[in-house]
């Protein structure tokens, strides 16, 4: 991709894939040196006396022992995911996610005002997890991206199936950016193409979703409560293939918030490192709960309404889609 098509944000054909697949691949998009800045603040926040090491390949396969785990919210060391959230507010974290690039195309997908990070502010998992043993709410009082997420390689671990997910929080578009070299296979975050169109409407809420209280006496249902619709959706999913984001440092995907994604199994022998983040705007505290009927990209920019959602065969072989014919 020639860097002068980035300057002004995205092309038409980008967009308009987007718009029809739910997720854009851009390739070399950040910058290589903030990448290899926010490894080495990855590294430097392990204890200094952790078994895994930098420079020792070997230690790198999960899962996390016995002594180098860590159940904080803030800095998660479980099986194989290491999960440093307290760098999501951290000045070389902000500009990766929220500098000139990646804010400029928000503003063009999204057309109103973005929600401004704080650099140093209160980062994602300050407030614990969702419920007791739940997940951590990417939105609770996160003011910056949701941090570096990595996965370490599995090792002998049996393959698993591809399962997938949508995120339980309002927010707008997401960003997966990779911070090393990501083979296929090692870990990449994975998305299923088009599922935005298919799950929207089976929400209750626009960008929200109802929430039941989590009672220990009455363990069957915590925190998400989800309608048919929407899980028989997600069964169909799970029976085709996704989309695997590998890359190299620098390349990003972003993704249409009703997405169906997971975090990729890491066969490989490599650490799978990236940062995560979301853009909303300052609307969708309006917005979240109204129903998902009419058009879904209502909320969105001019262009992306106007958006035709055609490509070629080529650039659609280029974001990986299979069997790839032009939509009309
Ligand atoms: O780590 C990843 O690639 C994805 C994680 C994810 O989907 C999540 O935390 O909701
Ligand atoms: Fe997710």
């Amino acid at each position: 991709m020639a860097a002068a098509e980035q300057i002004s944000g995205l092309t038409a054909e980008q967009m308009a894939f987007f718009k029809a697949q739910g997720y854009l691949l851009i390739p070399g998009l950040l910058d290589v040196q903030r990448c290899a800045e926010v490894r080495d603040l990855m590294w430097d926040a392990l204890p200094e006396n952790a078994a895994l090491s930098r420079h020792d390949p070997s230690s790198h396969v999960g899962p996390f022992s016995e002594f180098d785990q860590d159940h904080d919210s803030l800095h998660v060391r479980e099986g194989y995911r290491w999960l440093n959230r307290r760098l999501g507010v951290h000045p070389a974290v902000v500009d990766l996610v929220y500098g000139t690039a990646l804010t400029g195309i928000a503003s063009q997908l999204l057309g109103d005002t973005l929600r401004e990070p704080v650099v140093n502010g209160t980062p994602m998992g300050s407030r614990g997890p969702a419920w007791p043993g739940g997940p951590t709410d990417p939105a609770l009082g996160t003011q910056g991206a949701r941090g570096v997420y990595c996965t370490l390689p599995y090792g002998g671990k049996a393959r698993e199936p591809d399962r997938c997910h949508t995120d339980g929080h309002p927010f707008q578009l997401g960003v997966v950016a990779l911070l090393d070299e990501t083979p296929s296979d090692g870990g990449a975050f994975k998305v299923w193409p088009g599922s935005h169109q298919r799950l929207f409407p089976t929400f209750t809420l626009r960008y929200d979703q109802p929430r039941i209280p989590y009672y220990d006496h009455l363990p069957s249902f915590k925190g998400i409560v989800h309608n048919q619709a929407y899980l028989s959706a997600i069964d169909e999913l799970n029976e085709q293939p996704p989309i695997e984001c590998w890359g190299g440092a620098g390349d990003v995907v972003i993704w249409h918030h009703r997405l169906a994604h997971m975090a990729g199994h890491n066969y490989s022998n490599v650490i799978r490192q990236a940062v995560l983040g979301d853009f909303s705007t300052t609307s969708l505290d309006t917005l979240r709960a109204r129903p998902p009927q009419g058009d879904m990209w209502a909320d969105w920019s001019k262009a992306m309404q106007q958006s035709a959602e055609t490509y070629s065969d080529a650039f659609a072989r280029q974001q990986r889609l299979p069997g790839a014919t032009s939509q009309t």
